[in-house]
């Protein structure tokens, strides 16, 4: 459903950083939704996949607790095959594995949201990324873009110097985009 809502607004192209952020957004306001967790899926999981020992998609809250469900795309690992939290940790993969790491590389800027969200909270992050997304975000934008659309979305709604946007950039300090 939030892919719907992204298609029809900042139409992230999915590929790379743009279609990365894409999933990510997706995921955020997926985590919105439900707000008894920070974790995509854990609700869902099919029994198969339970006895693999697979019980969420993906975390914002904990990347790293969480092995990247696909061999091919954990070749491209630097961290030991689980989902990415920094940038020192992004995927490096060709457009033809999982679109240069859409699925992967998305759980480096849900991270910074999830850092946001405890600061801010759940209400404000989510006025904030859906300003970010549908008033700053275009088709090509990439991951620095969105630091920008997010704490100027920050600025627009809380104000220059606020707390919001000090934990908007300290989030996005924190997983090393800049
Ligand atoms: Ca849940
Ligand atoms: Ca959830
Ligand atoms: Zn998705």
């Amino acid at each position: 459903m939030t892919h719907g809502v992204i298609t029809h607004s900042a139409n992230l192209v999915y590929r790379n950083q743009s279609g990365a952020l894409n999933e990510s957004f997706a995921d955020i306001f997926g985590a919105l939704v439900d707000d008894s967790d920070w974790e995509m899926g854990e609700d869902i999981m099919a029994p198969a996949a339970k006895a693999d020992g697979v019980t969420v998609l993906r975390s914002l809250s904990n990347p790293n607790s969480v092995v990247v469900s696909n061999a091919e795309r954990r070749s491209y690992s630097t961290n030991g095959g689980v989902y990415p939290d920094h940038m020192n940790e992004f995927y490096n993969m060709p457009t033809s594995v999982d679109g240069g790491g859409v699925h992967v590389n998305s759980s480096i800027t849900n991270h910074a949201a999830y850092l946001i969200g405890q600061e801010v909270g759940r209400e404000k992050l989510g006025q904030i990324y859906y300003r970010a997304l549908t008033v700053y975000l275009t088709s090509n934008s990439d991951f620095s873009d969105a630091r920008q659309a997010v704490v100027q979305s920050a600025i627009d709604l809380y104000g220059e110097g606020s707390e919001e946007v000090i934990a908007a950039n300290a989030g996005f300090d924190a997983v090393g985009i800049y």
